[in-house]
């Protein structure tokens, strides 16, 4: 899909300064390509392979600025590998820095805030042309959360801030993104939490419906609980909504710091309200809360199909930098590697803590299987006849994330193949 935020920084840019975009996911960086000044976006999981890449660059001499929520979460750690650091959002920062670097007095580090003002919510999708994304238009509709769930990195970044992009923007951007050529593209509203002002995402929802368009989204549970927003939800065009369900056990509900998932009867009458609307559930369960078991699995999965879920996912609780739960997994000292995301040892699916009832490995090989169990033959077949759904939507999904699990499992973190050292900023 297409990085939002190469998008946001672009349109940040002021005019004049030449801008070029390498993804490093479809393409080889030229390296030797000048440049004055290099920008890399740093996600927890990308962190090694952005530092590999600004090592390159360092090689070079090219100065690197380092961006993202990992950015946010790690300044201390990211400011090693990158001669200036941008925390927060890059509007309220951009223009500055690229200012200070025309003087020649770039400094190590910007603090862009938690949200861009209402008239800095741009983009410069330009930057995509010539590049072979999915036909996916990614839109905000705000950005944050004000919920509290202890593992969670973007409440951590954002300090449990929310903010609403003005709602004509986004709708403008929806309406650009499905007329002439790109006609029915699908729309992914990328905000971890769309319903952190009901009022607000009910009158939005409201003036999609005569857009009829097709769209994908993340919403907390309080949505489920209100028979106006799942109508508005179903007629607006919603073609998959996420949810964090997380854990179907209180206590494990209680030890996350997510009690909104067990209000007005909890994730049981939530699934059966959204079911009974209609509303296509992508939910999610994170394993490895110190009451999960070894059964826990097999009963989360079986509620997933006997609920007629469209997708769903079953990962294990991993530890990101800077948030509460892993400070409090460092003070309990069930940290397996304090840096795990730099261990060129680890690779996706491992378990970077010690649960409690069960061991790493357990937790691995119960989350993976629980994938498996979801995605067999038997359980996509009831879930499709279970469902209303468009049944060729429903089958390319379903067969595309049967096809990544075992195409992720085992991936490692940074690319193998770069067995150099990583330089440090000076
Ligand atoms: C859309 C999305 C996806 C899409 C990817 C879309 C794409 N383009 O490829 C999909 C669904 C595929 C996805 C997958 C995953 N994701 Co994701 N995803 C998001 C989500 C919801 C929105 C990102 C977004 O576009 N935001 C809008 C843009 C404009 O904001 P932004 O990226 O933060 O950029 C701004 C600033 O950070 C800053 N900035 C960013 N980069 C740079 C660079 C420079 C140079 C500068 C100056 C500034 C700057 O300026 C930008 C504008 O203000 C975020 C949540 C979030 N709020 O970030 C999670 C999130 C990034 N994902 C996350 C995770 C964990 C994953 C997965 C690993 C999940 C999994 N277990 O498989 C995978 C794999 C990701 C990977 N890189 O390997 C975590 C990352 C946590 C962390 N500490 O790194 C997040 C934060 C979700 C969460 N709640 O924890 N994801
Ligand atoms: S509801 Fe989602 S986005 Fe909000 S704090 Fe919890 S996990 Fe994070």
């Amino acid at each position: 899909m297409q990085p939002l935020w190469a998008a946001a920084v672009a349109a940040q840019t002021p005019p004049g300064v030449e801008i070029r975009f390498h993804d490093d996911r479809l393409e080889s960086i030229p390296f030797d390509e000048p440049a004055d000044l290099v920008g890399i976006s740093v996600e927890t999981y990308t962190a090694r392979r952005a530092y590999q890449i600004a090592s390159e660059y360092r090689l070079r001499r090219v100065p690197v600025v380092m961006g993202g929520i990992h950015a946010s979460l790690c300044p201390g750690e990211t400011a090693r590998y990158a001669e200036s650091v941008v925390t927060g959002c890059a509007e309220g920062a951009w223009p500055e820095l690229i200012g200070d670097l025309g003087r020649g007095a770039l400094k190590k580090f910007y603090h862009g805030g938690h949200a861009p003002t209402d008239a800095a919510w741009r983009y410069d999708r330009s930057i995509f042309s010539a590049k072979r994304y999915l036909p996916v238009q990614l839109i905000e509709f705000g950005r944050g959360c004000r919920l509290s769930c202890e593992f969670c990195a973007v409440q951590t970044a954002f300090h449990r801030t929310y903010s609403g992009r003005p709602a004509e923007q986004a709708i403008k951007e929806v309406a650009a993104a499905s007329s002439g050529a790109s006609r029915n593209q699908l729309i992914f509203f990328v905000d971890d939490n769309l319903a952190c002002e009901p009022d607000r995402l009910k009158q939005f929802l409201r003036d999609l419906i005569p857009m009829r368009v097709r769209w994908v989204g993340q919403a907390g549970i309080n949505v489920a609980h209100d028979p106006e927003m799942l109508d508005l939800i179903v007629r607006s065009g919603c073609r998959c909504l996420l949810i964090g369900f997380e854990s179907l056990k209180p206590a494990n509900l209680k030890e996350m710091s997510k009690p909104i998932n067990e209000a007005r009867g909890g994730i049981g009458q939530a699934v059966r309200d959204l079911r009974r609307a209609g509303v296509p559930v992508y939910g999610t369960f994170v394993f490895g809360f110190d009451d999960d078991l070894p059964d826990d699995f097999e009963r989360t999965v079986a509620f997933s199909v006997e609920h007629g879920f469209l997708l769903a996912a079953f990962a294990h609780l991993m530890p990101f930098p800077g948030t509460a739960l892993f400070r409090r997994l460092a003070a309990e000292q069930r940290l397996l590697n304090e840096s795990w995301w730099l261990d060129p040892g680890y690779s996706y699916n491992s378990v970077a803590f010690q649960p409690l009832h069960l061991s790493p490995d357990e937790l691995r090989r119960y989350c993976l299987a629980s994938r498996r169990q979801f995605f067999s033959w038997s359980s996509m077949m009831r879930r499709s006849l279970a469902t209303g759904f468009h049944q060729r939507e429903y089958w390319v999904v379903n067969l595309l994330h049967r096809v990544e699990l075992s195409l992720r499992n085992g991936h490692p973190l940074g690319d193998q193949s770069w067995n150099k050292p990583l330089l440090p900023a000076g």
